[in-house]
């Protein structure tokens, strides 16, 4: 497979700029007729007129005609990748005419089928799997699509943009033709053609334009549609409201569809999602599914900017629309909820996986600077590292330059296709700011290290904190130049109150919290005017990506986390106190010597749950201890059944001690009043659940009834489920099996909720996981077709449940490849998603890693391998 270079992007040398698409559509083939007007791109050529290269691949060529003229086989020339044509002006029509077969499509990349319906996906490259064409994000072309079908069976066709025509054929076919008046590259390319039904509702724009919304989704699925549409009308109020930005058509529609490769794309004015992140209700969703799908339907609708009126001149900037629509819908869902609580969800969801990322051989930077596969770079790195330096560009120019630069981007660049370093510009021209170094961000990969010491003179009554950055190596990348990180920080003193900061070339105190941006290798901030020894509360918000180590004792951070008025830092210094102590014991146990819990955590602990004045969710999160992935990701070498005992022997422990004070908050917290998404009422609802997953360790046993009764009660899923999951984890087998057959009778004929019944099984830490996993498979409601199914039982037994993973014997190992090898041939997208956990063979101690890179070589020895799934591989060898 060739390797793609960024230092090697050229124009293209022929534009698009109308496309009309005829799309006949039959049971098991589909003819599509492109009609292109092409011009040469006489910037870059003159008039010299070099060959037309088009994308294609499984594709049959019916026909070709240069202005109505058809062209012999002889004119062009044909190959697995492209057809190539010499044009005879500048100017042309060109029509083709291919055959395709959705219905054998299993890689669900281009034209396919989800069930009964037909269905696109075109980013990055599927456009080039439905018709010939210049399939690459720089080439806009005015899209003009006519589809046809068999009324019955699809009575509903969608294409981009607005529907101008529609009519009948014989023979009970009919058609329709949409007109999208936006230029748009054809990753942003849609048809959806179904028996589906309508969820309609419309939203004033802030100039007083009526759009039209739709949800479309299978007729059994009409009720779980409330949440997304409201979740719609939100997203698009505030996009209004905190980047200025209205939305353009008239019409705005979602469809759900079962069989998806990714959470949802953003095409023109027909996203098209995967079902997992429309449909919601209170019976069949958990909050966090009720989230999923807030942020989901948020992210989408916000790329209509920040994605589609300005778009990526390459796949290397793919980061531009993601990195900032990531960070976009998060400030969203901040808005929407807590926004602490937010933060700190997305900062463990960073640190235990996009860490994990940029420390193994798949490192690369936001901005990639070479691919095989681009969709192996649809990463937490370019999705949310992205959104973290995005963050600290807001962070560095606050709020109201940060805007200012949003707004130059967007109308400087409108209907343009751009790069990252265009996004940087404009934020630095409104401001007149200079981020050359800033950028950095972009082109190195690796988490930075920052290590900050603090030195108090009493005499001088000054506080200086010293800052040394580093960057490990990655590949390809040796040496690591000093990056900007924002630290935001504050000052407390003994009563945890914030004193003023004065630096020492300032003239008087600048407030009690500000951002220092450390630039150098090693820098030195000194304040001023500190009367008494301070404790100093660092990189508040996690201001930057970075892992920041600070000299605290644990009496420090107990402090922090009782009294640090940074509800962030409050929850980083309690999870910090828990690796602190989780880590030692991981150590005290392999010397085989006795654990004892450090009372101070309790301590942490019992003062959380005794103070009624706190956020619920806030308390949630901070009961909730570093997972083991996380601690994976910290050491060097993981004692993966160290971490999986000694976390479970310090819940136990924790559960055990504060046994009297979570009853009563649990009976407080355990009402039924009737369901709501609010953040109120979900923090309630996960406090009350962590509190059970505790209570259910305890020998006392009183739990098991409590537990039961709230599985069989709840009147919600996130009750439900929660109780599921802390029966499924107990040993109380008898209870496990009747709530486990209960749930999938009931269930059944709900895929999602199918789903969860899968992942809760595949995660279950006992021993015999894996071969429950296998049986599972046999399981009517699972399919290697369907990707949410593979994620919820393949991908959770792999990333979730570790210490069965990484069995000894390798059998976890071997499992995982043997699936690998199955799927590739089918769906090499998921394929090669499925492999990031082999890639972790670093992390594990030699004997894993053997047993790991034996799968990894047994599976880059198979024939026929998927360029995604070859990538990975041979990258995770080197
Ligand atoms: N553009 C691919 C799906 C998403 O990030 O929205
Ligand atoms: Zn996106």
């Amino acid at each position: 497979p060739k390797t793609i270079y960024l230092k090697d992007y050229e124009q293209p040398d022929y534009w698009i700029s109308e496309t009309h698409l005829t799309f006949d559509l039959h049971d098991d083939h589909a003819l599509v007729h492109s009609r292109l007007s092409v011009q040469l791109n006489a910037d870059k050529h003159g008039q010299a007129l070099p060959a037309l290269m088009l994308d294609g691949q499984n594709l049959e060529l019916l026909s070709v005609a240069i202005d109505d003229e058809a062209l012999a086989s002889s004119d062009y020339q044909v190959d697995a990748n492209t057809l190539r044509l010499q044009p005879a002006s500048a100017s042309f029509d060109l029509a083709i005419t291919t055959r395709i077969k959705p219905r054998d499509n299993t890689a669900l990349e281009g034209l396919y089928q989800s069930g009964a319906m037909f269905c696109t996906q075109c980013e990055a490259e599927g456009f080039r799997k439905i018709t010939y064409y210049l399939d690459r994000p720089d080439v806009m072309s005015r899209f003009t699509t006519t589809v046809i079908a068999e009324r019955g069976d699809y009575p509903v066709l969608l294409s981009n943009g607005n529907p101008v025509a529609s009519g009948d054929h014989e023979g009970g076919r009919h058609w329709v033709t949409w007109e999208d008046p936006f230029p748009k590259p054809a990753y942003l390319f849609a048809l959806v053609a179904g028996d589906l039904c309508l969820i309609q509702d419309s939203f004033t724009t802030m100039s007083g334009r009526e759009i039209d919304l739709r949800i479309y989704v299978e007729p059994e699925n009409r009720e779980q549609c409330a949440h997304a549409m409201d979740s719609l009308k939100r997203s698009m109020r505030w996009d209004e409201e905190v980047y200025g930005r209205e939305y353009d058509l008239d019409i705005f529609m979602i469809v759900a569809v079962n069989d998806f490769n990714m959470g949802a794309m953003e095409n023109k004015g027909l996203n098209i999602f995967n079902s997992s992140c429309v449909l919601a209700h209170a019976d069949t969703a958990t909050d966090l599914a009720f989230q999923r799908v807030e942020a989901v339907v948020a992210h989408e609708y916000f790329h209509n900017w920040s994605g589609n009126r300005v778009t990526c001149r390459d796949w290397f900037q793919l980061s531009l629309k993601e990195g900032f629509t990531v960070l976009r819908d998060s400030q969203f869902s901040a808005d929407m909820n807590s926004e602490t609580v937010n933060r700190i969800e997305g900062v463990t969801f960073l640190r235990a996986n996009q860490f994990a990322e940029d420390a193994g051989p798949m490192a690369h930077p936001v901005r990639p600077d070479s691919f095989i596969e681009i969709s192996n770079f649809y990463t937490l790195t370019v999705y949310e590292k992205g959104a973290e330096v995005v963050r600290m560009l807001h962070t560095l120019l606050g709020a109201e330059g940060f805007r200012k630069g949003t707004d130059l981007y967007f109308d400087r660049h409108d209907g343009q296709a751009v790069t990252c370093d265009d996004f940087v510009k404009a934020l630095e021209d409104a401001n007149g700011a200079d981020f050359t170094q800033f950028k950095r961000w972009y082109s190195q990969a690796g988490t930075p290290r920052l290590a900050v010491e603090g030195r108090y003179d009493a005499a001088a009554a000054t506080f200086s904190l010293l800052f040394r950055q580093s960057c490990p190596p990655t590949p390809g990348q040796s040496e690591k130049k000093p990056q900007v990180i924002p630290v935001r920080m504050a000052l407390l003193d003994a009563q945890g109150l914030e004193m003023p900061l004065q630096l020492a070339d300032e003239a008087q105190a600048q407030g009690t919290e500000r951002v220092l941006a450390v630039t150098e290798a090693e820098q030195l901030f000194t304040f001023t005017g500190i009367s008494e020894q301070p404790l100093p509360s660092l990189l508040r918000g996690f201001s930057a990506p970075v892992k920041m180590t600070y000299p605290y004792s644990r009496d420090d951070r107990v402090f922090l986390a009782k009294h640090d008025p940074d509800g962030f830092n409050r929850w980083e210094a309690s999870q910090a106190l828990a690796v602190e102590i989780l880590q030692g014991l991981v150590g005290i146990h392999r010397a085989g010597r006795p654990l004892m819990l450090d009372q101070r955590l309790l301590d942490v602990y019992r003062t959380l749950l005794a103070d009624s004045t706190l956020d619920p969710a806030m308390v949630a999160e901070m009961l909730r201890l570093p997972s083991e992935a996380y601690l994976v990701e910290l050491a060097d070498v993981a004692d993966i059944d160290g971490i999986h005992y000694v976390r479970d022997w310090v819940r136990q422990e924790l559960a055990v001690a504060l046994e009297a004070e979570m009853w009563p908050l649990y009976q407080a917290l355990n009402d039924q009043v009737p369901y709501s998404p609010s953040a109120a009422a979900v923090a309630r609802r996960s406090l009350k659940n962590t509190l059970l997953g505790y209570l259910m360790l305890c020998p006392s046993g009183k739990a098991l009834d409590v537990c039961v009764r709230q599985f069989v009660e709840a009147n919600n899923m996130t009750d439900r489920q929660a109780a599921l999951v802390a029966l499924v984890n107990s040993s109380y087998d008898e209870q496990k099996r009747a709530a486990l057959s209960d749930f999938a009778e009931r269930w059944q004929s709900y895929p999602l909720v199918m789903d969860q019944w899968f992942s809760i099984q595949a995660a279950a830490s006992q021993p015999g996981a894996l071969q429950r996993v296998q049986e599972l498979m046999q399981h009517p409601a699972f399919s290697m077709r369907n990707p949410n199914k593979i994620r919820s039982l393949i991908g959770a037994f792999a990333n979730q449940n570790l210490v069965n993973f990484h069995s000894a014997d390798g059998s976890g190992y071997r499992f995982l490849a043997d699936r690998i090898l199955q799927l590739d041939p089918l769906n090499p997208q998921i394929a090669a998603r499925l492999l990031t956990p082999l890639t972790r063979w670093r992390k594990y101690d030699e004997a894993r890693q053997a047993l790991m890179k034996a799968e990894l070589s047994r599976i880059i020895a198979a024939e026929n391998l998927s360029p995604d799934v070859y990538e990975v591989v041979s990258k995770s060898l080197v």
